[in-house]
């Protein structure tokens, strides 16, 4: 974080620290500490919703709410909570006090608050897109979003930041009556992915290359800052003592003042992360029952690559070495043992152990949050080789998917 955007934070906190405390329920705001021109950006979630409530992932540019005539750059999802079986999408320009919205509604199912789903955006010089587990469910393009004669996407002209809240809106008529019989509520993130707007470059034409995925394994401060102002219209004071990394979770808790602790259960997400999707998948074999009886309709696979691996227990080059810079390995330790999949170390790679066929989805990621290695593949059971010679030493996770069992095994290169 470079000193201008510590004064930069400094200031906003002190605009908004005027009524800290003066309230009787207590939220959550998570930002990122970085702000980008363009990306995409995805996380998975199971929102908070309750009467009264705003669930919430949004992009903004710091210090859009300082009214000296800058202009106001944000780009929302929310669920409101009066109706969590949608969320509002939103682009705010112009300039505080005189800001120009465009809110839109679509549905989520199941609910926002009974179960997960990846929310994201998409924002280019030329558009903004908010998808639903992986569909689009809005565009609005740059020439043809028009608010009181602004062009809302070409107005978009200063970076943003990521960031998360919950918070209750004074304005009941947007998210109902405020149901503080039903405190606490929790939302829970399971993972951000942050993508590159590349032009022209990333996979599938996607324009898009993945920067980092953060899976809250651990809060990273050196990634997030957690709020602790308020601003008015919010019943909330935004407190750092409610947000928590548990099981794998960011949570951002809504309680009453003064009892600022997580006392829920962590749901659990199901499915499988998007991660498989976007790399290159090998089809997987048909079993004799389930294969169509028209044997035109089932091309045959065609490229090497998609021929399932043997399930020898000596094959080697399972997955693509690393090819970054090399140094010499020493071997790894430190492997945990895992429940669905069992890793063992063996000079410098890693034995994984599948119990059954299907297709695996293997992330390799630094203590940095840079996915080293990202790679799926259908693989048949028993053990398979990950070769790690070329990583350089240090600390990484494995992310290891398959269907809806996941693992994260953490290991040491030496
Ligand atoms: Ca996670």
């Amino acid at each position: 974080m470079s000193l201008k955007k510590l004064a930069a934070a400094a200031a906003v906190s002190v605009l908004f620290m005027g009524n800290a405390m003066a309230k009787d329920f207590s939220g959550a705001e998570l930002y990122s500490l970085d702000e980008w021109m363009y990306g995409k950006y995805e996380a998975r979630m199971y929102m908070g919703a309750i009467s009264g409530t705003v669930s919430s992932m949004f992009l903004y540019a710091n210090g859009s709410e300082i009214a000296d005539g800058r202009p106001w750059v944000e780009v929302d999802i929310e669920v409101l909570g009066k109706n969590p079986g949608s969320f509002q999408s939103n682009i705010i320009t112009g300039r505080a006090g005189a800001q120009n919205t465009s809110e839109k509604h679509h549905s989520v199912s199941p609910a926002a608050n009974a179960g997960f789903h990846t929310y994201g955006i998409e924002w280019t010089p030329d558009y903004v897109r908010w998808t639903l587990d992986g569909k689009e469910v809005r565009k609005a393009v740059k020439g043809q979003q028009s608010v009181n004669g602004q062009d809302q996407v070409a107005a978009l002209t200063k970076a943003q930041g990521i960031r998360f809240n919950l918070w209750s809106s004074e304005s009941v008529d947007w998210v109902g009556n405020f149901a503080t019989d039903k405190l606490p509520v929790f939302q829970f993130i399971n993972w951000v992915k942050r993508y590159k707007y590349t032009p022209g470059q990333g996979p599938n034409g996607s324009d898009f290359t993945l920067e980092w995925t953060d899976n809250f394994d651990t809060f990273d401060a050196s990634r997030w800052g957690k709020g602790d102002w308020t601003f008015d219209g919010n019943r909330v004071d935004l407190t750092e003592n409610n947000i928590y990394s548990q099981d794998g979770m960011l949570i951002l808790a809504l309680t009453r003042k003064g009892q600022e602790r997580f006392t829920g259960t962590v749901p659990v997400d199901n499915e499988a992360s998007p991660v498989a999707s976007s790399s290159s998948v090998a089809p997987q074999p048909k079993s004799s029952s389930s294969a169509p009886k028209s044997s035109s309709s089932a091309p045959q696979p065609k490229s090497s690559s998609s021929v399932p691996m043997p399930a020898s227990s000596s094959s080697n080059t399972v997955w693509p070495t690393v090819s970054s810079s090399s140094i010499p390995g020493m071997g790894i330790e430190a492997v945990s043992q895992a429940a669905a999949f069992r890793a063992e170390v063996q000079n410098s790679t890693l034995m994984l152990n599948i119990p059954s066929a299907g297709e695996v989805s293997l992330e390799i990621v630094s203590v940095l949050g840079k996915v080293v290695v990202k790679e799926a593949k259908y693989l048949d059971a028993g053990s398979h080789t990950i070769s790690v010679e070329n990583l350089p030493a240090g600390q990484y996770f494995m992310n290891i998917k398959k269907g809806s069992q996941k693992q994260s095994l953490k290991f040491m290169k030496k």
